[in-house]
């Protein structure tokens, strides 16, 4: 069966692969799975038909059949539990690969996406100046002890997993920061996963839809 996702109909970023469905698509493409996409309108996203995929209103979903997913987290451990190629077969390399997915996810986007709204969302406002270098250096206290631990590996925990996965598609949003160029192993790391073939045609199906429009970040 081949599921559909949801994504952006027009992009804030342009097309640049911020968005969340390019994840979900990379994650597709790894597992050489055919898919279909909804594009939505930001306000399609907030009516019933949408809201019934997606309580929040937001993209990315999935539907495969009766299945209904929303999150990306979710999203993608589903595709690489249900497919072979992201996630080990030894128990405890799975439940760490997962782990990462989490620590992603739960312990380094946050500290991202709060860059990103002092930089895009606040950017006129008074307070900003004083604010954002202590909203770097909140992203610096993640990217340290996570560059510690790469080190000179090539992925997080042995092969390409969801987790490495998860991690690349969060640290790319660090790009126009400048904040990765100061960790050289992570920069390399996030170029390693956007050199891979699946990283490639899943950023080349998202810039298609959103080629040419003028982006905001
Ligand atoms: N926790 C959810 C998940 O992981 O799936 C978060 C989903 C989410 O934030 N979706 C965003 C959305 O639908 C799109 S990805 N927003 C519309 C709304 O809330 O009304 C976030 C995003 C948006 C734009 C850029 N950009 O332009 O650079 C980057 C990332």
């Amino acid at each position: 069966m081949i599921p559909t996702i949801t994504a952006f109909e027009r992009s804030p970023d342009g097309g640049k692969g911020l968005a969340r469905d390019t994840r979900v698509r990379w994650a597709l493409e790894e597992v050489e799975k055919s898919y279909e996409v909804r594009l939505v309108s930001f306000t399609a996203m907030k009516e019933p038909a949408h809201l019934a995929r997606h309580p929040f209103g937001q993209i990315p979903t999935y539907e495969e059949g009766d299945l209904v997913l929303f999150e990306s987290g979710a999203i993608v451990l589903h595709i690489a539990q249900s497919h072979a190629g992201l996630l080990p077969i030894d128990a405890n390399a799975r439940a760490r690969a997962i782990t990462w997915m989490f620590a992603a996810l739960n312990t380094v986007e946050p500290a991202i996406l709060e860059l990103s709204t002092a930089r895009l969302m606040e950017s006129d406002k008074p307070w900003t100046k004083e604010r954002l270098p202590l909203v770097m250096n909140g992203v610096r206290g993640r990217l340290r002890p996570l560059a510690v631990r790469l080190g000179d590996a090539d992925w997080l925990d042995g092969p390409f997993s969801a987790g490495d996965l998860m991690m690349v598609s969060v640290l790319l949003r660090l790009r126009a920061s400048g904040l990765l160029d100061e960790y050289p192993n992570l920069a390399a790391y996030v170029a390693r996963g956007e050199a891979r073939p699946a990283y490639r045609r899943a950023f080349a199906a998202q810039r298609a839809v959103n080629a040419g429009m003028v982006a905001v970040g």
